[in-house]
């Protein structure tokens, strides 16, 4: 295991129920969703920021280097331990404080779920409206880390508009008290929008002011049958122009991701017909009867079109479970069928039929051992590419077309002013690949940053960018 010195520090300084050595737990806790293979040299469970403080002196006196980690749900391998690191696990802060309903926020421990916060808030009527497919494992400190998306960006945006303060603890041991509750505080940089979306790397987030909007009331779901993709496009841009609701969600997936699901999971699709493509629209109206009829007309019209051919409307909180349970359940659809390789990407709404077909022709000239499973928030520009291996193909052949797939859809997004991680983050998997997004003048200020906070490099290593020193 190595390092005894520092262990037995950290033993002398942590409840024996707030730390972990066994080969199993590390390297459960050295790994996240993407199950890339992980090392960690023991896992520590802080109950308290005085303890998440004393944590990283110690680390810093020994040169030890930590992962942060929450969750671990994510996809891009931010909290994953790669070289034998300390896990900090945030998990075990959980604690949530009262809903401040005048000032519409509530204060919480970053190891909280999202679930859970949505819960907790819901009897005032409000909610965070931060809404995610891993919502019952994803923690607040690993969703603000990574500046997660979901599916209601269309409507709310990210994580980071939904966040009044911030708590976090430096490499040095600080505490950075950043903000609190105030909405209104112009006194210069701010280090909350800096140090969300930082995977971790520049100070561990230990808890948060998060704001709260009003819990939509009424709330419609339809699943529509679509038949071109560049129309959904434009029955997007027709409905965000509906006076009669407001879109909550505008998700899409193809039919291959719709087969697995009902195969894998065991769901039923209401829509019997088929489609190259599923919408999965949420709308909130004013009162439900004129939301209904405004959702009807709607739908009377669109159907009339030609384009999308079926479609259905969620009659009862059943129904609407079942109809997101088939968009929700694609990631472990595609997880049960076999290895997989994960492109998250963004461009502009107006682009992406563009970027998919070029996508889509590119796969057709090449014999590739990997089927597309596209899917995605249409709303948000930001389609979901996973490629499954073929079951009889080799790893190494999957790993070399992955690679000349990768590098293809990156140029494409270069071209056309996209980005190579919408809301999954850099992490390990996409950190050779930032120069497709971020200019060679950004990285040096990152750089500069990094050193500012980290000088040693002992924060989350390995992800988003080195330290020069
Ligand atoms: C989603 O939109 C998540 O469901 C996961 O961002 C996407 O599995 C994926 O590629
Ligand atoms: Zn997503």
């Amino acid at each position: 295991m190595g390092n005894t010195p520092f262990l037995d520090k950290l033993s002398s300084t942590l409840a024996a129920d707030r730390l972990l050595t066994s080969l199993d737990e590390c390297t459960t806790f050295a790994t996240d969703w993407t199950k890339i293979p992980g090392r960690a040299i023991a896992v520590a469970l802080p109950r308290a920021t005085a303890e998440v403080q004393n944590i990283l002196r110690l680390c810093s006196e020994f040169e030890v280097a930590v992962v942060p980690s929450g969750g671990r749900t994510g996809l891009a391998g931010g909290a994953v331990a790669k070289k034998g690191e300390l896990v900090l696990s945030l998990s075990r802060m959980n604690h949530m404080g009262p809903v401040d309903a005048a000032g519409r926020n509530v204060r919480v421990q970053a190891g909280v779920t999202t679930q859970a916060v949505h819960e907790h808030v819901a009897p005032a009527e409000l909610t965070w409206p931060i809404d995610l497919a891993s919502k019952g494992s994803s923690t607040i400190g690993g969703n603000l880390s990574t500046n997660a998306g979901g599916v209601r960006v269309v409507h709310y945006g990210m994580t980071r508009k939904w966040v009044t303060g911030l708590q976090a603890v430096t490499m040095q041991g600080e505490v950075l008290e950043l903000n609190q509750d105030l909405q209104k505080n112009n006194t210069g940089y701010d280090l909350i929008q800096l140090l969300i979306g930082s995977e971790g790397t520049l100070a561990v987030i230990t808890e948060a002011t998060l704001r709260l909007v009003r819990r939509p009331q009424h709330v419609m779901t339809t699943l529509l049958a679509v038949n071109n993709l560049p129309r959904m496009i434009e029955l997007f841009a027709n409905a965000i122009r509906k006076t009669g609701f407001d879109i909550l969600a505008f998700e899409f997936f193809s039919s291959r991701c719709l087969e697995t699901v009902k195969q894998k999971l065991n769901r039923q699709c209401r829509l019997s017909v088929q489609s190259p493509y599923y919408l999965l629209v949420e709308m909130e109206g004013q009162d439900s009867a004129s939301l209904k009829t405004n959702v009807e007309d709607w739908l009377e019209e669109i159907l009339g079109s030609g384009f999308v051919i079926d479609g259905a409307i969620a009659e009862s909180s059943a129904d609407k479970k079942q109809f997101w349970s088939l968009r929700e359940g694609i990631t472990e659809s595609i997880a049960l069928s076999g290895p997989v390789k994960k492109y998250d990407v963004s461009v502009s709404v107006n682009k992406m039929a563009a970027l998919i077909a070029d996508v889509e022709s590119f796969l057709s000239s090449h014999n590739f051992h990997f089927d597309l499973y596209l899917f995605g928030h249409l709303g948000d520009g930001s389609p979901h590419f996973n490629l499954l291996k073929h079951s009889k193909a080799s790893a190494e052949d999957f790993e070399k077309d992955a690679t000349l797939f990768e590098s293809r859809l990156f140029e494409l997004l270069k071209n056309c002013s996209g980005s190579i991680s919408a809301e999954h983050g850099v992490g390990l998997l996409k950190k050779d690949w930032v120069t497709f997004s971020r200019s060679a003048a950004e990285l040096r200020l990152y750089h500069s940053i990094k050193d500012a906070f980290d000088p040693k490099g002992l924060l989350n290593p390995g992800k988003i960018v080195d330290p020069q020193k």
